[in-house]
């Protein structure tokens, strides 16, 4: 079966990754502008200062996203930039920035697919307790009544989060992204609640104030499993390892996405927690589990996992050599396209959404002036088969949201890794489409036609 007739192909950036413009308009401190001046945390460390200049360019980029031919731009909004102390007063020139951004797009026949918070947390906030304040679900809320009064009469798409499991388990529990903490495991947990009743909060906003019809969701990612063979019990063993929780539950997929969708904490991931866990009120999930329409995910890299001996789970690593992406640990396993969205549906019955997937590269301009990227292109067509297999398979996917219109920050990795289907020349701001752009620019003509 081909791609659906309203299948949305879109690109996807996040507002940190993208805009610079750091220091104008008023536009407040975020706990990543802090983050990339702590020597070692970012590749020779690099900031988002300027990045890839989008604030000023946007109309630039708009336009290759046109000539591009997608449906959809997943875009992530700056909190600090619209509200510089996070919950006080709201900056008018941050805000008229996405209202024309928006307005462009539109202009370019471009649905604006708007995320709420991709990283770029309030510094002051952070100074206040950050996501452990009890009230921070309050201060989203907030930020999204402002979001949402301003551009809800444009805005059919909106994301709050983008992978929860990064800012929590990554930015608080084990450092390797703002704001760098390594705190216990009790504090990480109640964190992470917070984060959740925030996404309620922020859904039951959305819904509330928006001027016309929305379709919500979020952007989470985590473990990608891929049975090592396709013998059945490896199949179950890593369709068993994508639902468990229990060894890092913070780093579960289960963990963030079943209260959201099931209105509940998984078991074993609570059983794991023990007395860490967090405390639970009458109404949590309730609030937590507002129904959403979507079930977005990020698909990059998947890992092996096979039956043991017991028949549990175990990964197992991938032949020496094995295809891989220039972002270490990440193997180009492009079955997780096809195992994940099957399964995800299979467990939470929402229409699905891919809202990221890409290709990390050192891409170069050659002496032809133009940037070849066969490896990226090999990978985007090797992901969309699969996840034509699952469609073909019944799976509802609406959209697909390929990671990233242009090279930017890559936050930790800096500007080292080329994820853009547009080479960002960060000394002149020149574009330069890859050879992917093309190579996607087609298949979105032919609505995935192409692939075959
Ligand atoms: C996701 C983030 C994106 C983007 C992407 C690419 O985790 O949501 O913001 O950065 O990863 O991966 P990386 O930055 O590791 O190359």
């Amino acid at each position: 079966m081909p791609y659906p007739k309203n299948f949305v192909w879109g690109v996807a950036s996040a507002s940190f990754q993208v805009e610079g413009a750091s220091e104008e308009d008023g536009t407040g401190l975020s706990i990543w502008d802090m983050y990339c001046r702590t020597p070692g945390n970012v590749f020779h460390g690099h900031t988002g200062d300027v990045a890839c200049d989008h604030y000023h360019r946007y109309k630039e980029d708009v336009g290759l996203m046109k000539d591009l031919g997608v449906k959809g731009y997943r875009f992530s909004l700056s909190w600090p930039r619209i509200i510089p102390d996070g919950n006080g007063k709201v900056n008018k020139k941050g805000l008229d920035f996405y209202d024309r951004l928006i307005d462009e797009m539109l202009d370019a026949n471009i649905q604006p697919w708007v995320t709420l918070f991709h990283w770029d947390y309030p510094y002051e906030l952070y100074l206040k307790g950050g996501w452990l304040n009890p009230d921070s679900p309050d201060w989203f809320a907030n930020y999204t009544k402002v979001a949402v009064e301003k551009l809800g009469d444009r805005v059919g798409h909106w994301m709050t989060l983008n992978e929860p499991l990064c800012f929590i388990a990554g930015g608080l529990q084990q450092g390797w992204h703002a704001p760098g903490l390594k705190l216990p495991l009790r504090e990480c947990a109640l964190a992470a609640h917070n984060v959740l009743l925030a996404h309620g909060k922020s859904v039951q906003t959305i819904r509330a104030l928006s001027k016309k019809p929305v379709k919500i969701g979020f952007a989470p990612t985590g473990q990608r499993p891929v049975p090592f063979t396709d013998k059945p019990e490896d199949i179950r063993a890593a369709e068993e390892s994508l639902n468990s929780a229990t060894v890092l539950p913070l780093m579960a997929n289960s963990w963030w996405m079943d209260p959201v969708f099931l209105g509940k904490y998984p078991e074993d991931g609570l059983e794991s927690m023990g007395r860490f866990a967090p405390k639970v009120k009458s109404g949590d999930m309730k609030l937590i589990s507002s129904p959403v329409d979507f079930c977005g995910m990020n698909i990059y890299n998947g890992d092996f996992v096979r039956a043991g001996k017991d028949g549990k789970p175990e990964a197992v690593l991938p032949p020496a050599g094995y295809n891989r992406t220039a972002q270490d640990d990440w193997f180009v396993n492009p079955p997780c396209m096809y195992w994940v969205t099957k399964w995800f549906y299979k467990r939470y019955r929402k229409p699905i959404v891919i809202t990221e997937n890409g290709h990390q590269n050192l891409d170069f301009v050659h002496l032809d002036g133009k940037v070849h990227d066969p490896q990226r292109i090999d990978y985007l067509h090797r992901y969309l088969l699969e996840l034509e297999k699952a469609i073909d398979e019944g799976v509802p996917v609406e959209g697909y949201f390929q990671w990233t219109i242009m090279d930017n920050f890559e936050w930790a990795m800096g500007y080292k890794v080329r994820v853009g289907l547009v080479y960002t020349d960060y000394q002149t701001q020149e574009r330069i489409p890859k050879d992917s752009y093309y190579w996607y620019k087609k298949l979105i003509a032919s609505n995935g036609k192409s692939l075959h």
